[in-house]
């Protein structure tokens, strides 16, 4: 294989150490922060290229503010388990950007005849505001060679590439509005003006768009800020480039008071779903992101339903993985969820029950008998738990949980419970209890 000269020894590094899994529901990963997901389908696995953030510090971006140095791309074929491809673009890599302008925001990668092509934005090393560059590879993963310029007649963010039917491909993103310009068939140049999309919102900010088509139907969709900080809107047309008519509210603002948000919209085996982010991770500070998915659908006359954002999120979880029962589907109101370490929120969460609350987490695949509940939790004076399933009413067993200040792996025996798709709901009969996650054997 040709090593291209712009591949950092890192990078390499980062790819060989590439087999990396990681489980989670809401938010999608777990191990840094990540935000901006644009979701892809590619030889049938989801690909999501989000962007990722860091911590500036002193002498390393501007602090307070948004910094990113570098791309990761991540994959799943079953939504609940996540590669991490490693980096696969820094700022250092491409040689019209600003090696130390942390400004690697929003992407997107689009297929084309075999070849994969990455869109960014970042400052450029000798003028000032925004410009997009394209890297492009011949695998999902990468390694992306980035292109020696960027795209000229383009300044601004958020790059968003769609591709028509007819094969013409259309570049959109933002700076104040939103723009389109046709694409050559390289890819990497302009084929028509940049022309503003007209009859947006005027007030507030816009940004992030992302075009999807259904049924004929085009869809322009873009964070904006209505009220105080951003939802995500958007506005439909009969071609590409409108006319678009803003339509609706794909999600209301972030209930984790998040700042921006931002979507991509995909249909992986016939199921629409809406990727965009909130600061789960990062509570006290909305500029370290963590992307979430969440199913979507569509009205009988193609306007979106609009998306109430879950810690479930999607996937099916095989009843052999570790459920993390604090990412659950529905709770009594008194039940609370907690980090595990809130000095390290990477930690994760648990969720603390008492006598009378229950928690529920739908969608467990137990694809054959199940004999053991491995259950990790704590009980300070001991507790006593039901877990039934929730779909069919089905009680499955008592879990009586001795005392305890620390976390214990316990398990109990299981007569074999129903093999199924099932919804899990465990009810605190007598004491109270902290769960972390649970698995079956
Ligand atoms: O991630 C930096 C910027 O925040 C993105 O480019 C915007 O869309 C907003 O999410």
């Amino acid at each position: 294989m040709r090593i291209p000269s712009k591949i950092t020894f890192f990078t390499l590094l980062a790819i060989c150490l590439n087999s990396f899994s990681i489980r989670a529901q809401n938010p999608l990963i777990l191990d840094q922060y990540t935000a901006d997901p644009t979701a892809r389908v590619f030889d049938g696995k989801l690909y999501v290229y989000p962007s990722h953030d860091i911590l500036c510090t002193e002498n390393k971006g501007r602090v307070g503010w948004f910094c990113m140095e570098d791309y990761h791309v991540f994959s799943s074929d079953n939504l609940t388990t996540w590669k991490d491809h490693g980096a696969i673009l820094s700022q250092t890599e491409v040689a019209w950007a600003d090696p130390s302008g942390y400004s690697m925001w929003a992407p997107d990668c689009v297929e084309r005849d075999g070849k994969y092509y990455f869109y960014f934005p970042t400052k450029p090393k000798d003028a000032k505001g925004f410009k997009i560059g394209v890297a492009i590879s011949d695998s999902p993963e990468g390694p992306f060679v980035p292109q020696e310029n960027p795209i000229a007649g383009v300044d601004g963010i958020d790059p968003n590439v769609f591709i028509d039917a007819d094969g013409q491909a259309y570049l959109y993103w933002s700076g104040g509005n939103i723009f389109v310009a046709k694409l050559k068939p390289n890819m990497t140049e302009l084929a028509s003006e940049p022309q503003v999309i007209a009859n947006l919102p005027q007030e507030g900010l816009k940004e992030g768009p992302f075009v999807f088509e259904r049924n004929g139907l085009y869809y322009l969709t873009y964070p904006h800020v209505e009220n105080k900080t951003e939802r995500l809107e958007y506005a439909m047309g009969p071609t590409p480039e409108g006319p678009f008519t803003v339509t609706g509210v794909i999600m209301d603002e972030s209930p984790t008071g998040c700042w921006t948000n931002h979507q991509s919209i995909v249909n992986f085996k016939d199921q629409w779903y809406l990727f965009y982010h909130h600061n789960d991770l990062s509570p006290d500070f909305d500029k370290n992101r963590s992307i979430r998915a969440d199913s979507l659908s569509f009205n009988r006359d193609g306007t979106i339903r609009k998306v109430q954002p879950t810690l479930r999120g999607i996937g099916i979880n095989k009843a052999t993985e570790t459920i993390q029962l604090d990412r659950y589907s529905s709770k009594s109101d008194s039940a609370t969820i907690q980090f595990n370490d809130p000095e390290t929120p990477f930690k994760g969460w648990h969720a603390v029950l008492s006598a009378g609350d229950f928690i529920r987490y739908n969608q467990v695949d137990f694809e054959s008998g199940r004999s053991e509940i491995v259950l990790h939790v704590k009980a300070e004076g001991g507790a006593v738990l039901e877990l039934s399933f929730a779909d069919t009413n089905q009680p499955i067993t008592k879990l009586n949980i001795p005392d305890s200040t620390g976390w214990r792996s316990l398990d109990f025996k299981l007569a074999n419970p129903e093999v199924g798709i099932h919804d899990l709901e465990i009810k605190v009969i007598s004491g109270a209890a902290a769960i972390d996650w649970l698995q079956f054997k």
